[in-house]
């Protein structure tokens, strides 16, 4: 048999191979969308194959982080969505005889190299756009299905007859209901381009499909389809903007009433999930009549549908159904250090953890508004060819960055030059993940700096990854990141230095 992704086949069943032969395995994680999939992916692939474990998340796996986990008792520790950019470390500890690692990842290896190491990169595959952290854990997860012979085969009887299992059962057996996950962390990890997953994360798209934990189709590429009121999925839709809907609140309004459609059911808006395909076509065709007749380019408009993956085993009308919904649910758990929430739902508790993860995102929506409100009502500082605001305490400073990018367009933010902000590095507060020893408070003498820019200006020669590399470095900081949008943490009282030389360098890239 071979597993979604014949290139990774070899090195995941030799992991695989090396956690059967464990008592118990300690699994750590990154806390964000991709790496709570990843997590969950691993957590129920070990579970299956009877191997012992615990899990514990990590927000960044630095000396510190890797060396409490060198001081459990645990012989064998199974990265997943970090360890490779690590290895470095992870190395060290081998060597001392600290832990045997199995890592699988999808970052940029450190210069060293580990027998246990499962990357798409290592095997000529993108792990930027072909397979997620979560992507990676799903292929050893298939591994450990076909190496595993603790569970009993299904197909057989107690009586050693043959008993007709049902499809979802057989995809349980071998692992492939896990690909549902593994399509959440991609699409949270942003590795759809064009609308929709290629390479090795379309080859777990179809073993999904072929298990019946996924179905996917063309429609409209707007956030919220399952559970977001009519009016509210329209003019919340900014990716593509179309005038007179996008952020016009009456506008969208407007636009619905002028269609034939039942808007409302029961007193309450219906969502796009509800509608019949008659509908959605309806509302489709007169969203790209508008968007002709106002003017957005032919490409833009291309770009209002996308292939849609959907979970057909979660309740329609909920974030679980929807992929890109389900990711942005596990991130706001992430995001407020409650990666044992964003797990409990992965792993399927729909009432506990589902009602937590709701409530911190609805929390995440209100910060995210208030931050919005209070940059828009401050504004901002423009230099020549950057602008920036400083948020000090008042806005967290691990939203600051998707609040700078909100807000550019809103009244005195100009989108023609790149936003920066900064805010204050808090010392992290309670926090009820499995392990808080990642916790260590970061210096209170640190500012977090968050830049983003638009497609256009990249398109104009704006990186601003490097940006903020060479800016932060020149005042003793560190950074990186992507194009439209990178980071830093700097000293406090650089600010101003640091403003300087962004200035300069997005002048030089943009000239
Ligand atoms: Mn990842």
């Amino acid at each position: 048999m071979t597993g979604p992704v014949p290139e990774l086949e070899d090195r995941a069943v030799t992991c695989a191979e090396r956690l059967c032969e464990a008592d118990r395995v300690l699994l750590t994680s990154h806390i964000d969308a991709d790496g709570l999939t990843s997590a969950a992916i691993a957590a129920q692939a070990l579970e299956r194959a009877s191997i012992p474990f615990e899990t514990v998340f990590k927000k960044q796996l630095d000396d510190q982080a890797i060396a409490d986990i060198a001081a459990t008792d645990y012989d064998t520790v199974l990265f997943t969505d970090f360890g490779s950019g690590q290895l470095d470390i992870i190395g060290a500890h081998e060597d001392a005889g600290d832990f045997t690692p199995v890592i699988a990842d999808h970052h940029q290896p450190a210069d060293r190299e580990t027998e246990y190491h499962l990357n798409p990169l290592l095997f000529g595959i993108n792990g930027a756009s072909e397979l997620s952290g979560a992507g990676a854990s799903y292929v050893l997860a298939r591994a450990l299905a076909e190496v595993s012979d603790n569970e009993p085969d299904p197909s057989v009887a107690a009586d050693g007859g043959t008993v007709t299992a049902s499809g979802t059962a057989n995809a349980r057996a071998d692992n492939r209901d896990l690909a549902a996950l593994a399509v959440v962390g991609a699409v949270g990890d942003m590795q759809a381009s064009g609308g929709e997953l290629h390479g090795a994360n379309a080859k777990i798209v179809a073993e999904g499909v072929d298990a019946g934990v996924l179905e996917t189709g063309k429609d409209l590429a707007l956030y919220g389809k399952q559970t977001r009121p009519l009016p509210k999925l329209l003019e919340y839709a900014t990716d593509v903007h179309i005038p007179g809907i996008s952020n016009d609140e009456n506008g969208a309004l407007r636009f619905l009433d002028g269609l034939d459609l039942e808007l409302k059911r029961d007193g309450e808006w219906r969502r796009w999930s509800g509608l019949t395909n008659e509908e959605k076509q309806t509302v489709a065709s007169a969203l790209v009549r508008r968007a002709v007749s106002s003017g957005v380019p032919a490409k833009k408009i291309e770009g209002l549908v996308s292939t849609a993956y959907v979970l057909p085993e979660e309740p329609a009308g909920t974030e679980l159904r929807d992929a890109s919904e389900f990711s942005t649910l596990l991130n706001a758990t992430a995001r407020y250090e409650r990666a044992d929430v964003g797990l409990g739902v992965c792993l399927g508790d729909r009432d506990g953890a589902l009602e937590r993860a709701r409530k911190l995102l609805r929390n995440h929506r209100r910060n995210l508004s208030e931050g919005i409100d209070l940059v828009t009502r401050e504004g901002v500082t423009h230099e020549d060819n950057v602008q920036w605001f400083h948020a000090g305490d008042r806005i967290r400073e691990t939203i600051v960055g998707i609040v700078a990018g909100m807000a550019m367009g809103n009244e005195g933010i100009s989108r023609s030059k790149p936003i920066i902000a900064f805010a204050e590095k808090r010392a992290e507060r309670e926090s009820a993940t499995a392990n808080r020893s990642d916790d260590v408070p970061a210096a209170d003498e640190e500012i977090k700096v968050s830049a983003r820019g638009t497609h256009s200006l990249v398109r104009k020669g704006l990186d601003l990854s490097a940006v903020m590399g060479q800016a932060s470095r020149a005042v003793d900081g560190d950074g990186g990141g992507h194009d439209v949008a990178a980071g830093a943490t700097i000293p406090k009282g650089n600010e101003d230095e640091f403003i300087e030389r962004a200035d300069e360098i997005v002048g030089d890239q943009l000239s």
